[in-house]
């Protein structure tokens, strides 16, 4: 694979997502049959947890987190690295849990990781290529990134994708901080102070489709966020 990683966990968020995950853990479990997948559920109503602990009783490499109610995307994916640097992982991989982020680029994403202390599944470097997203969307999202990039100055072409691998070094180098920001904003977050840390990005080009299943989390307040959160960022605490 050209990667390095003795262990590697990958840390999904999910809430309602057990119509998703029926397909995407196996898929996963083929594709990195090594590696360990951390599902941090914050007890989804769908039956998600119940589905995982079914899961987990016979396979050692799923290992359900099942939180008391929803706390955020951001909490759950600090929730599932916490966990993960717990179990010795030397690479962590983060990607949706709706298919938005096909799991077929996570070799790709490790491989880059040897060159490299974070490696973004980036939609938007060298083209753009998102499927089946509604114009206005996309333009929010190319709006967020050049926003965020002429702000606080991360030289990559999307700092908002939620598909990453990071070696430890770098996830404990941004647990070293009090991160505040949920939604898009915590994806941003977690760039900029692994950035000012000095650590090394690279972008691999993805290719993102819209969610197979299930519904949107985007909201009002997500976006309100990502406009204030980098000037908050530039002009607040530097840690
Ligand atoms: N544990 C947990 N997971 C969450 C929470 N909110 C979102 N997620 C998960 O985080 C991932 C990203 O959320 P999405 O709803 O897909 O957000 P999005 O990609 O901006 O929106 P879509 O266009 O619907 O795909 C998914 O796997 C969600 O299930 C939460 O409060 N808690
Ligand atoms: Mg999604």
């Amino acid at each position: 694979m050209g990667s390095s990683c003795e262990k590697t966990c990958i840390v999904l968020a999910t809430y309602n997502e057990a119509s998703n995950l029926q397909t995407l853990l196996p898929a996963l479990r083929q594709i990195l049959p090594d590696g360990y997948v951390i599902v941090v559920d914050d007890n989804s109503p769908d039956g998600t947890p119940q589905l995982l602990e079914e899961l987990a009783r016979t396979d050692s490499h799923i290992v359900p987190v099942i939180r008391a109610g929803k706390q955020g995307y951001g909490s759950a994916v600090l929730a599932g690295f916490q966990r993960a640097l717990e179990m010795d992982a030397q690479c962590l991989v983060t990607l949706d849990a709706d298919f938005s982020h096909d799991p077929a680029a996570i070799p790709s994403l490790l491989a880059a990781l040897a060159q490299a202390d974070i490696a973004i599944g980036s939609r938007y470097y060298q083209g753009v290529r998102v499927l089946n997203w509604h114009v206005s969307r996309l333009l929010l999202s190319l709006f967020a990134n050049r926003y965020v990039r002429a702000i606080l100055g991360i030289p990559v072409a999307d700092a908002t994708s939620g598909y990453r691998a990071y070696r430890r070094g770098a996830v404990e180098a941004i647990l070293t901080s009090r991160i505040d920001s949920q939604g898009y904003s915590f994806l941003v977050e977690i760039l900029y102070r692994a950035y000012r840390r000095g650590m090394r990005i690279v972008e691999v080009p993805i290719i993102y489709s819209e969610r197979r299943e299930g519904q949107s989390k985007m909201s009002k307040g997500v976006i309100f966020e990502a406009m204030i959160r980098p000037w908050l960022l530039r002009f607040g605490r530097q840690a």
